[in-house]
């Protein structure tokens, strides 16, 4: 394998340990392999050229260990990442596995269930932060609902508001340096999830008392499962500065939530979406929340993982190749006409604009006439993409 495409620290490339843990469960099938202990991945993963991994809290500590437990786990942890000099640069909790949440966690019904769901988010929070993790994600795979006699959705996103809220002020108070991102989802393991899009999310955001510590971690399955185009949903998170996090994956519209290896499927969609990262100065982790396929062994697993990043460096040297390209520049700047006054003009109102702009005589029969070559354009991302150009 080329040395071109050997991922680096610097890329900032992460593995959930739950991705390369995955032992191949699903609803009609029982495990395939034994998926990696947490220590295995950091450590293989880190010979891999990997920059860290992220963790629920229950990925690492059994939901059921007492306080020695946990200290001796956490510790055991912490050296092995100092010996491999890897990071946790993303933390989070898991409210979806134990049976308590069936009916959701920051949403349920129950405020006992809310309660203890805020509880265990606070001290997943402290194990991140006692990890090194600046980031946190809330995904909230139980909070939604198949029975809507039984739950009031305008209450659902109140009740989220308020853990949120909640757990901002527990940041501020602690005096970590933390931050929240939201992940949307659609639909599975609930037969509908509340906030269901990188979009609605958004919205959200906005209503919260502490805006400004929350962003998003958009997943490339989750947004497609739902036939949208992830890499529009991810340049309005760019656009609002709010992408901090994101999971990289692979997905064919209209099916259950596949976490498939990066850019296994869908090329130009994955090109699209690492063009839009790199062209845009993404910083971020480029976080692989994906699993093996169910038909792969232990082996498998690291074929995986180094496929994951492989993908992302071929496709970021394609991103170079089309920027560099001078046909497909000059197409594309046919495709982008420029016009400075006119630009000026409707960039931003005022009343004189207005109204030169109201007196202007368009011929929409002329303007239609233009031509947009993007057959051309089109095709010859299609070429560099499939290595023919
Ligand atoms: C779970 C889910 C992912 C989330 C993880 C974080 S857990 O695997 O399918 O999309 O990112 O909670
Ligand atoms: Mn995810
Ligand atoms: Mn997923």
């Amino acid at each position: 394998m080329s040395v071109m495409y050997q991922p680096k620290k610097e890329d900032k490339f992460t593995f959930g340990l739950w991705t390369v843990g995955n032992r191949g469960r699903d609803p009609f099938g029982d495990e395939v392999r034994a998926g990696a202990t947490p220590i295995e991945a950091v450590r293989r993963l880190a010979e891999l050229g990997a920059y860290g991994v992220n963790l629920h809290d229950n990925d690492l500590v059994p939901i059921n260990a007492t306080a020695g437990e946990r200290d001796r786990i956490v510790a055991e942890f912490k050296t092995v990442l100092d010996d491999t000099g890897m990071k946790v640069p993303m933390a989070t909790t898991n409210l979806f596995y134990h049976p308590v949440f069936r009916d959701g966690a920051f949403t349920s019904n129950d405020p006992a269930i809310r309660a203890y769901a805020v509880q265990k988010a606070m001290r997943g929070i402290d194990l991140g932060v006692e990890l090194g993790a600046e980031l946190y994600v809330f995904w909230g795979g139980r909070e939604g609902a198949e029975v809507d006699a039984a739950k009031d959705p305008v209450s659902a996103v109140k009740r989220m508001r308020e853990a949120l809220n909640f757990l901002c002020e527990y940041v501020m108070d602690q005096g970590y340096k933390m931050r929240f991102c939201l992940e949307a989802k659609p639909n599975e393991p609930r037969g509908d999830i509340y906030l269901p899009t990188t979009g609605a999310m958004l919205g959200f955001i906005a209503t919260l008392a502490h805006p400004e510590m929350v962003g998003l971690n958009p997943e490339v399955a989750h947004e497609q499962m739902a036939g949208l185009c992830f890499h529009h949903a991810v340049a309005q998170a760019i656009d609002a500065g709010k992408l901090w996090h994101i999971d990289l994956n692979a997905q064919k519209p209209g099916r259950f939530d596949q976490d498939l290896r990066f850019a296994s499927e869908g090329y130009k969609g994955a090109f699209f979406l690492v063009k839009l990262l790199e062209d845009n100065g993404y910083d971020g982790p480029r976080h692989f929340d994906a699993h093996p396929y169910r038909t792969e062994s232990d082996q498998g697993i690291w074929d995986f993982a180094a496929g994951c990043m492989r993908s992302y460096l071929i496709l970021k040297e394609k991103v170079r190749q089309f920027n560099a390209d001078p046909e497909i520049q000059e197409a594309y700047r046919e495709a982008n006409p420029t016009d400075p006054d006119l630009e000026a003009l409707i960039e931003s109102y005022d009343r004189p604009k207005a109204e030169t702009l109201k007196a202007m005589d368009w011929d929409p029969e002329e303007l239609a006439q233009r031509r947009l070559a993007y057959e051309r354009l089109d095709q010859l991302t299609f070429e560099l993409v499939t290595g023919a150009r």
